[in-house]
Formats: structure tokens, sequence, C-alpha cells
């Protein structure tokens, strides 16, 4: 494969190369998709669709109810649509490699010219024929939007909200460290354009949660351990608690996001036991250890502050084995920073 790596702005050049050559466009995202992957979809759906372009797009899993609220997100096809369909080119969207969109779709979805793939992790692989691989930037959404800026086409109202939607839901709603006064020029011009109103995006994103969910936090919570350093926090839930409130797996999404809120929690950490009894894991950091790194040992990925991976062992082993790679990593980074000269 002819591996372009870009990684600068100049460089959005050769992705426009490939939108004045081709015709027929496929656009694929992550397992599990979230705000920044179904919005950077869209958003490009958008744009493409506006420059007279074919664009199809195949998730492995279906758009979540809470991202129903955004235009043609009916658009989205399952992997089950492909049949014998090839796209020129197919562009593989906040994926930090080809088998994050599902084995199957991409197995299934083979590009005849090339493949595309456009990421902000920190962790993604070179995997296309073109990659623009952005770790500065806070999310999927945000490279969309400087891309269609390069090519000076006027960014429409309904993908205007398409990547506002991305861009709030990878800063944790402009919180987190990634959140710069770029993103905020941004927010604000996608606002403009959009004219949209952002507390209604926020509402359809985070305020329309089932009973179910909050049923099992409160499960969930009460499994909370927290090391004697007071470092290191975590939480479990089983297939059980999943029964007895009514929940799916993807339930817990979030749960994490409370325990690293607790004063002097370097990391945190959600296990989910899954039902072939493998244990899917949630990691988040206050920003003195890369958990990127730590889900990396067990083949996951992520940011720096918030990664994820699934290990092949029953949860109470793999909490055991995480807290102690994670106080691994905790014991590094104060020998690194010379703990005891903290004011
Ligand atoms: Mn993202």
């Amino acid at each position: 494969m002819n591996t372009s790596q870009i990684t600068d702005m100049q460089n959005y050049g050769a992705l426009l190369t490939l939108f004045d050559r081709y015709h027929n466009f496929a656009l694929s995202t992550h397992i599990n998709p979230d705000g920044d992957a179904i919005g950077s979809e869209l958003g490009l759906y958008l744009f493409l669709t506006k420059l007279g372009k074919s664009v199809k797009i195949f998730n492995t899993d279906v758009v979540p109810d809470s991202y129903k609220f955004l235009p043609y997100w009916d658009s989205i096809q399952s992997v089950h649509s492909v049949g014998t369909y090839r796209p020129e080119v197919l562009i593989v969207l906040d994926a930090s490699t080809l088998a994050r969109i599902g084995k199957t779709l991409a197995n299934t979805l083979l590009p005849t010219h090339k493949l595309v793939n456009i990421d902000h992790h920190a962790t993604a692989e070179a995997f296309g024929d073109v990659n623009l691989i952005m770790p500065s930037a806070s999310s999927t959404s945000e490279i969309i939007y400087k891309l269609i800026k390069c090519h000076q086409t006027p960014i429409c109202k309904a993908c205007a909200l398409c990547l506002y939607t991305g861009l709030m839901f990878d800063t944790g709603c402009f919180r987190y460290s990634n959140t710069t006064v770029e993103t905020h020029r941004i927010a604000a011009e996608l606002i403009e354009i959009g004219e949209f109103a952002p507390d209604e995006v926020y509402r359809n994103v985070y305020e329309q949660l089932p009973v179910a969910k909050i049923r099992l936090s409160g499960e969930v919570l009460r499994t909370l351990q927290v090391t004697d350093d007071g470092k290191i926090a975590s939480v479990y839930a089983t297939q059980k608690m999943f029964r007895k409130a009514g929940a799916t797996a993807d339930a817990v999404e979030g749960i994490v996001n409370q325990i690293q809120a607790i004063a002097g929690v370097e990391v945190a950490l959600c296990v989910s036991e899954m039902t072939d009894r493998s244990t899917k894991v949630s990691l988040r950091s206050q920003g003195r250890v890369d958990v990127s790194q730590l889900a990396a040992e067990f083949e996951g990925g992520g940011h720096a502050r918030a990664a994820g991976c699934r290990i092949a062992m029953p949860y109470p082993s793999a909490i055991t084995t995480l807290v102690r790679t994670a106080q691994r990593y905790i014991d590094q980074s104060s020998s690194e920073h010379g703990d005891c000269q903290k004011d």
C-alpha cells in the first residue's frame, strides 16, 4: 500500500485532489459510534453531496437514539446493505485502526481506488493510502471543518449542526483539555451558520436518558473501590446488573467520568462484564498518566485522558490487572515529576 502520512494543514490538498478526481465515496466510522463519529460522518456526507458526489455511509452499529435529531442520520446504512457495492474511495473517520469499523465491514466495504483515514487519536495507525491524522485537533469534526474551509466551500446549515455536535461531544461540552481558543471560535462560527440553539443540541445528546441507565448507574456506583493512596478509582458492571436494571451494555457510558471527578483520583476505570465473559474497559486520567498507553498494553487505544480496551479475562481479574498496571504508570509519573516538590 502506498502510504503517505499527512499531518499538516498544507497537505489537506492531497485529500481535496481525491475529491476532484473521484465520484463514488463511502464513509464509515468506529463501532459504538459517538457524537464525533456520527457528526463528522454526516458533516462530510453533506459536503461531498453538495459537490455533486455519490456518497453512501455504512456503519457496523446503529445510530444511537440521542443522535437522531441530526439531519440525514437515516442515510446511514448497515453492513448488510453493502452487497456488491464498491466505492472508488472509502473514507474512515475517527477510527484509530481499520478493524475499529468492525471486522465484517472492513472486509466487505472495499474501495476500488483509495482508502482514506481521517482521525485525531494519538494512537492512530496510518492504515490508509491517504492519512489525515491530527492529534492536535479536538475532534474529527474539527478536521472536517478545516477541510471544508480549505476547499473554500460555504458550510451549509445542516452541516454546521453536525460538526458542532461532534465538536461539543469530543470536548466534553468544552470542558476537556483539548478545548482551545480555536475550538470556541469554530463552535461560535458553526452556531452562527447553523442557526441552532446550543442548549437544544446539549439536551438532545445528554438529556434523553432512559430510566434504566440511571438505575444501572446506582448499581454500578455501589461497587466503587478506591486504592489506599486515593489515586485509582474503579467500578464494575456485571451482566446481572444489566438484567436487573433492564439496561444494555452501552448504558455504562459516562459512569467512568463520575468517578474520575473524585478529588485526588489520577486514574478512573469502569469495567463491564460481557456476555462472552471477556471484560470491556473504559479508562480516564486526570492528566498525569497517559491512559492510551495503558490501554495499548491490552490492545486498546484512545486519547491520553480517555481510552478503552477489551481484556479476555473475567472482570474481577481484569480489575486486579488494570489497577496494578495503573499503579505502575502512576509510580512512573511520580518519579518523573518529582512528586515531593509539588506546591
Ligand atoms: Mn473523536
